[in-house]
């Protein structure tokens, strides 16, 4: 695992510090250099002594580079200008989490870190609350999802929200984003001053656009938007991550296909708290109705999930606007009664742990698969596998010594 410190960096041990001097006097972690040395390794405590250990250990270096003048300008700028509103700021911060520059992305770590401890003071004066609602919305191509986004959208900033919108395009990590593409712009949201519209990064792998979401979710919440809906389209696995990434899952339904389920994967329907049946207008209204009851019965059918909500099936046209209010009340009554049940809140903090595990192995897998030993090796093994000269277990476990060996 050395290769593994090696490759955090004396960069990340500098940036640690900086990170450090961002959090707030409530939960800050003030942290001390002068760390236990054990092992070659210093430790960085992020505690007012070596005995509470809870340290961070990074590989020493006696070059690390601290923050220099004009990225501690950047990062002050960009702060400033997110917390301020500046919609220039919060696009420019969040070009600065997708990018795959290295240190840029040391970088934009250390602004999360500075919006996310402005945001814990935010909920500690909240009561502890979040001051943000999160709403994934997913549902297969055509099904009416930026139609739907748009009209909300309007009748929110009309009552005084801030939305932001994000979408997961799952298209852009192979082919760079045809699928949502220029759909994503809703034409009216789009000239709202109260909306934020972003796109997908064009290109990166699924975990990646997913992560960079996550991060600008953090991003918008500091620019001070209330209201965060990510939307993806049903394909892939995207629709998952969204699920683990936000408050509330809604599903949107259109009323065209056939009697059965239209082929919607059964797994993300036990993900979602809200169906909505789009297009219920016109001839549209009686399919929009029998989907709506095959929808209720299948959702009667699974296990309940949570004690404050039972998920629901409604219907709605963003042509005519009817349901779409109703549409957001039911959103609202689930979002108050998570609150006061504390769902939401526990859902969140399973969900950082979820993320940050998520993050653990993809980041481990790539620092295996391009170690040197592994590397050697690895051709060679796969072939002796599928031949069944070595079992699969034997050849992870010479994999695994080649990698913790050097
Ligand atoms: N009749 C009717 N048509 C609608 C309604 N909402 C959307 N549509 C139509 O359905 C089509 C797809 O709508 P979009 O809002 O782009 O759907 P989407 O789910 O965002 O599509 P993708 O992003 O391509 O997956 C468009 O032709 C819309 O005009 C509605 O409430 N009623
Ligand atoms: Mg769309």
């Amino acid at each position: 695992m050395s290769h593994v410190c090696h490759k955090m960096g004396r960069d990340g041990l500098s940036l640690l510090r900086h990170i450090s001097s961002f959090t707030s006097p409530i939960t800050a972690f003030p942290v001390t250099k002068r760390g236990c040395r054990a092992r070659g390794y210093q430790s960085i405590v992020l505690s007012h002594s070596c005995q509470h250990r809870r340290a961070v250990s990074t590989a020493v270096s006696p070059h690390f580079q601290e923050l220099n003048g004009p990225e501690q300008r950047l990062l002050n700028k960009l702060y400033d200008g997110l917390i301020g509103g500046q919609r220039a700021s919060l696009a420019e911060s969040i070009t600065l989490v997708e990018t795959q520059h290295p240190r840029k992305k040391e970088l934009a770590q250390v602004l999360l870190q500075r919006v996310l401890a402005y945001r814990r003071e935010q909920e500690g004066r909240n009561g502890g609350k979040p001051v943000a609602f999160r709403v994934g919305l997913s549902g297969p191509p055509g099904a009416g999802k930026s139609s739907f986004i748009e009209v909300v959208g309007k009748m929110l900033t009309g009552r005084g929200h801030k939305l932001a919108v994000l979408a997961v395009d799952p298209s852009s990590c192979t082919t760079g984003g045809s699928l949502m593409g220029d759909k994503t712009r809703m034409t009216e949201l789009s000239r709202d001053m109260s909306a934020f519209i972003r796109p997908s990064p064009a290109s990166g792998t699924l975990g990646g656009v997913t992560r960079t979401t996550s991060e600008a979710i953090v991003l918008c919440e500091g620019a001070g938007y209330d209201i965060v809906l990510v939307e993806t389209v049903g394909v892939g696995q995207s629709e998952f991550a969204v699920a683990d990434m936000v408050d509330m899952f809604v599903l949107l339904i259109p009323p065209a296909g056939g009697d059965e389920l239209q082929g919607i994967k059964r797994g993300i329907i036990e993900r979602a708290d809200l169906v909505v049946v789009t297009k219920s207008d016109g001839d549209l209204v009686v399919p929009a109705r029998r989907i709506q009851a095959e929808y209720t019965s299948a959702l009667k059918l699974l296990r309940k999930r949570s004690k404050a909500w039972n998920p629901k099936v409604v219907r709605a046209s963003s042509h005519t606007n009817e349901g779409i209010p109703e549409v957001w009340a039911k959103i609202e009554s689930y979002r108050d009664g998570m609150l006061a049940s504390g769902e939401l809140q526990r859902r969140r903090r399973a969900q950082q742990k979820v993320w940050m595990w998520n993050l653990i192995q993809e980041n481990v897998l790539s620092h295996f698969q391009s170690h040197p030993g592994v590397r050697e090796a690895l051709p060679r093994l796969e072939e002796r596998v599928t031949q069944g000269v070595v079992s699969p277990g034997l050849a992870a476990d010479m994999l695994l010594r080649a990698f913790s060996s050097s």
